[in-house]
């Protein structure tokens, strides 16, 4: 039996298991078989303020840990005036045309750059291998992580309503996996902040493989459950986004966001075409961590 042919049914086992205990002790099944955390050290790209412990706990307990502002403003506008260079796509269509952020056009929700153009960002590839985030995510999943995507968008404001992850949500990429997302642009209340459920990557309620209204995540959870991120460019957060969690529709203004998955395995709806880059040597990155972004 082939590899990707196991990847494939263990993702859609996974996306039918929705019962918390149940994953777990699918996911402590998986530890028997996957390298082991292992320690990270000597990249500090980002300038995390809270220990290892602290995130550690945080997420375990929350399903979430804010990372405070971990960005300079030299690396934010590095990779903002790189980006300015590099094409992004509506993928929510099917052709994926090109858009024009001058003038994105009005059915345009949100614009995506590729995973490998990102991948050639020096900097981008420093922050996904930051040893305090690696050695964090280690222990979260109990193996050493796959780094599993990496994303950039822009969210458009204006747009007649919400659409896909605008809407509360569970994502069933992995048995485990977590996401550390990245304010590129000053996110504030009405430009489409990141919203996540507190406590919800451990429960069984609203488990279906579905969008949640707003009514049902507040009668499941509880108002001060619901963390509202508002926050300058720069801000971080590290979060298991099996936990229910939405983008809200940016009424006005654009968001930029930056995104890192890492998870067990590659995710079986990811097409992976990994780039061949120095950066593996001079980086001294780990071969496996980075083997699905970029390799020797
Ligand atoms: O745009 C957002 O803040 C939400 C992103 C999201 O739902 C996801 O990455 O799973």
């Amino acid at each position: 039996m082939g590899k990707r042919f196991i990847d494939r049914v263990s993702f859609y086992i996974q996306r039918r298991a929705h019962n918390i205990q149940l994953r777990d002790l699918i996911c402590g099944v998986h530890r028997l078989f996957l390298p082991n955390p292992g320690h990270s050290a000597g990249i500090n790209s980002l300038h995390i303020a809270k220990q290892e412990d602290e995130i550690f706990n945080e997420l375990k307990a929350d399903g979430f840990s804010h990372l405070g502002f971990v960005l300079s403003e030299s690396q934010i506008s590095s990779i903002v005036s790189k980006l300015s260079h590099v094409e992004c796509f509506d993928t929510a269509k099917a052709s994926r045309p090109v858009v024009d952020l001058s003038n994105p056009g009005n059915d345009v929700q949100l614009a995506h750059y590729t995973r490998n153009s990102l991948a050639e960002f020096p900097e981008i590839i420093a922050i996904a291998n930051d040893s305090k985030i690696l050695n964090v995510v280690s222990k979260y999943l109990g193996v050493k992580p796959t780094v599993s995507n990496i994303n950039c968008w822009w969210s458009f404001g204006s747009r007649e309503s919400a659409k896909e992850a605008q809407f509360y949500h569970r994502d069933m990429d992995d048995f485990k996996f977590v996401k550390l997302f990245f304010y590129l642009t000053d996110v504030t209340a009405d430009s489409g902040p990141h919203i996540f459920v507190k406590g919800s990557h451990k429960s069984n309620k609203l488990t279906e493989l579905r969008r949640f209204s707003d009514e049902e995540v507040v009668e499941s959870f509880g108002q001060e459950k619901i963390t509202t991120l508002i926050e300058q460019k720069g801000a971080c957060f590290l979060e298991d986004t099996y936990g229910v969690h939405k983008g809200q529709l940016p009424l006005k203004g654009n968001r930029l966001l930056l995104q890192v998955q890492y998870s067990y395995r590659p995710l079986h709806v990811e097409d992976y075409q990994p780039k061949k880059s120095a950066l593996v040597e001079s980086m001294k990155l780990d071969e496996y961590v980075n083997r699905l972004i970029v390799t020797k």
